[in-house]
C-alpha cells in the first residue's frame, strides 16, 4: 500500500517496505534463468538526477516533443479542470510539465504527484510551492502500481489525471492495462486522463535516443548497479557491465540492459550470483505505440479517448481519455 508521505511543507520519505522491495527484486530477478531488474529501481536520487540529464540529450526527442505539444494545447486541456478539482499525475519526476497546465488551471483544490523517488518529489514540492504559493501541493511517495491510498484531504472531489512522458511505455502491455484500468477506478466514472505516448518511428532514431553519445544513458543504466551496491551490499564492478539498447520489432519496444563483459561472481546480500560474458541483465521496457494500438490498449482498461494530438513529424502523442 501507498502512504500518504506528506501534507504540505512536511517531509518525504520513501516507503517503509522499499529497500526490502529493492532487495527482494534483485535477488529475486538476478537468480531467474534470464537475469532482470524492474525498471522501477532506476529512480534513486542519482538515478532521478540522470533521467533529468536524459531529457535534456539532442537524441532524447520525447521530452522536449511532448512539452511542445502541451504548451500548444494548454488551454484545450486546462478547459478539463473545473475549480475545485484535484489534477493527480502518476510518475510526477520533476513535475516541469505539469507547470504548463497549472499556469492554466486556476482555483485547482489540490495538485496530487506520485512518484517512487522521494528527491524528486522533494524538488518539484519545492518548485511548485515556490511558483504557486496558494496551490495546495499533496506529494505521495510509492509505487503507482500498487494500491494507492490518496491523501485524505481530496475525498469527495472532482479528479482529472495526468501521466505525461510515455512511462506507460515502460510497463508490459498487461501491465499497462492492469494500471490505466486502476487509474478509471481512482479517476472516477466520466473522470478524464491526460496521457503522453511515445510513437513508433524509424528504429535508427529510437536507438539513438537510449544510446546516446555522450553516454548518459548509459551512465542512467548502469546507477542500477551502483544503487545495489549502495544499497544492498552487493560489489558489482561496473566497469565490467556494459550498457545495452535494442528495438524488439514484435512487441514494438526498446528493450535496456546491461551486459557482463566477463565470466564473473558477483555478491548481492551475501548471495554469489554467477554471470558469463555476454549475458544480459534486462533493466527497461520501453514500447512504442501508434495512435490506433494506444487507442485499442486504453480501450481494453475502460477508456474512451475523447481528443489526441501529435507533433508535426508524428513522433509522439497526447490522449485525453474519458473513464468509461
Ligand atoms: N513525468 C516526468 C518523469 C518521467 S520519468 C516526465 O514526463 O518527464 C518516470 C517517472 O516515474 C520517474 O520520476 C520515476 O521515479 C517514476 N516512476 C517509475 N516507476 C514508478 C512506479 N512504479 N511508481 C511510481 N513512480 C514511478
Ligand atoms: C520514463 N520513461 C518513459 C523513459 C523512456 O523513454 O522509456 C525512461 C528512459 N529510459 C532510458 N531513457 C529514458
Amino acid at each position: 500500500m501507498t502512504m500518504a508521505a506528506d501534507t504540505g511543507a512536511g517531509t518525504i520519505e520513501a516507503q517503509p517496505h522499499a529497500a526490502s522491495d529493492f532487495a527482494n527484486s534483485v535477488l529475486a530477478g538476478l537468480s531467474a534463468p534470464a537475469k532482470s531488474i524492474p525498471c522501477r529501481f532506476l529512480y534513486d536520487a542519482a538515478g532521478s538526477a540522470l533521467f533529468e540529464k536524459i531529457t535534456e540529450l539532442p537524441e532524447y526527442y520525447p521530452t522536449r516533443t511532448e512539452m511542445r505539444i502541451l504548451a500548444e494545447r494548454a488551454d484545450d486541456i486546462a478547459r478539463g479542470a473545473a475549480p475545485g478539482n484535484v489534477l493527480i499525475e502518476f510518475g510526477s519526476g520533476s513535475s516541469l510539465k505539469t507547470e504548463l497546465l497549472l499556469a492554466q488551471m486556476h482555483e485547482l483544490y489540490a495538485y496530487v504527484p506520485i512518484d517512487i523517488s522521494p528527491a524528486a518529489l522533494r524538488d518539484a514540492r519545492a518548485r511548485i510551492a515556490k511558483r504557486f504559493p496558494r496551490l495546495k501541493v499533496l506529494p505521495l511517495c510509492g509505487d503507482f502500481s500498487r494500491p494507492l491510498e490518496l491523501p485524505a484531504e481530496i475525498a469527495g472531489r472532482p479528479r482529472l489525471g495526468f501521466f505525461p512522458g510515455s512511462t506507460i511505455g515502460n510497463l508490459s502491455e498487461p501491465a499497462a492495462v492492469k494500471l490505466l484500468a486502476n487509474m478509471a477506478g481512482i479517476l472516477g466514472s466520466g473522470g478524464r486522463l491526460i496521457i503522453g505516448v511515445d510513437l513508433k518511428k524509424d528504429v535508427r532514431r529510437l536507438i539513438r535516443a537510449y544510446d546516446d553519445a555522450d553516454g548518459v544513458t548509459a551512465a542512467f543504466n548502469l546507477n542500477l548497479l551502483k544503487r545495489a551496491n549502495r544499497e544492498l551490499d552487493a560489489d558489482f564492478d561496473v566497469d565490467q557491465f556494459d550498457h545495452l539498447a535494442t528495438y524488439d520489432d514484435r512487441h514494438g519496444r526498446i528493450d535496456l540492459y546491461l551486459v557482463s563483459q566477463a565470466d564473473q561472481t558477483v555478491n548481492v546480500m551475501g548471495q554469489a550470483i554467477d554471470f558469463q560474458a555476454g549475458e544480459r541483465i534486462h533493466t527497461e521496457h520501453s514500447h512504442k505505440y501508434d495512435i490506433e494500438g494506444f487507442h485499442a490498449l486504453g480501450r481494453r482498461a475502460g477508456w474512451r479517448p475523447v481528443e489526441t494530438w501529435t507533433d508535426a513529424e508524428a513522433l509522439f502523442s497526447v490522449h485525453v481519455l474519458e473513464a468509461a
